[in-house]
C-alpha cells in the first residue's frame, strides 16, 4: 500500500444540469480527432478522442498542437476554474471517452513546456468514471470517482512523483460518454 496520497483537490464545481448543458455543447462544438500512435514501432489508434485550444504551441503526446482559441463557451469554463483556484491558464486539452473502451493508461504530464512541477485542473463533465494514481514505484493505486461537474487538481508533486490514468472499464459498468478538459499553464 502507498504510505502517502498525492497533494490534490477534489471539489464540485457545476451543478449537474450546468454540466449536462456545457456537456451537450462541447460534444456538438468540439472539434473531435482520433490520433494514430507509433508505441515501439507500431501504430496504434488512440482509444479516445482530442480536441484542444490555447494561446501557445504545446508538444504532447508526439504531436505539435498548435494554437487555438478557446470559444466562448471554454473561456467561461476556464473563468470558472481560474476564479475557483486563483491561478491563470493558458491551454487546454479536452478528451472524449466514447464509453468505457475509451481510456488513458498509466503516464505523467511532464512535457517541458509545463514547466517542472505544474499544477493541473481537470474538469469531467459526462459518465463519472474512476481516476487512478500511483507512485513512480508503481505501488497500488489511490482511485477517485470523478463525477460530472467535478473538479479535481493535480498540485505541484502529483507529476513529479505520481502518474495517473483514467482506466478502461466493462461497456455494463460505463457505458456512457465523459468529456474531460485539463487546464494547464504552457510556459512561454
Ligand atoms: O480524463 C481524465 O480524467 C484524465 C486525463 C489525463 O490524464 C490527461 O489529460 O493527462
Amino acid at each position: 500500500m502507498p504510505t502517502m496520497m498525492p497533494p490534490t483537490l477534489h471539489l464540485p464545481l457545476l451543478d449537474a444540469t450546468t454540466a449536462d448543458l456545457f456537456f451537450q455543447r462541447l460534444l456538438a462544438e468540439g472539434n473531435w480527432r482520433q490520433y494514430q500512435l507509433n508505441l515501439y514501432g507500431r501504430t496504434v489508434t488512440e482509444p479516445r478522442l482530442i480536441d484542444w485550444a490555447g494561446a501557445v504551441t504545446y508538444r504532447y503526446s508526439g504531436r505539435v498542437l498548435e494554437p487555438r482559441p478557446l470559444s466562448p463557451l471554454l473561456c467561461s469554463l476556464r473563468e470558472q476554474v481560474e476564479r475557483t483556484l486563483g491561478m491563470r491558464f493558458n491551454h487546454v486539452l479536452i478528451n472524449r471517452y466514447r464509453d468505457g473502451n475509451d481510456y488513458m493508461g498509466w503516464h505523467r504530464d511532464n512535457e517541458p513546456e509545463l514547466g517542472s512541477d505544474p499544477t493541473i485542473a481537470s474538469l469531467s463533465l459526462g459518465q463519472a468514471r474512476p481516476f487512478q494514481m500511483r507512485t513512480l514505484a508503481k505501488t497500488d493505486p489511490h482511485e477517485w470517482l470523478l463525477e460530472s461537474g467535478s473538479l479535481f487538481v493535480m498540485q505541484p508533486g502529483c507529476q513529479r512523483y505520481w502518474q495517473h490514468q483514467l482506466p478502461k472499464r466493462a461497456l455494463s459498468r460505463i457505458p456512457g460518454e465523459r468529456i474531460n478538459l485539463t487546464f494547464r499553464q504552457v510556459q512561454t
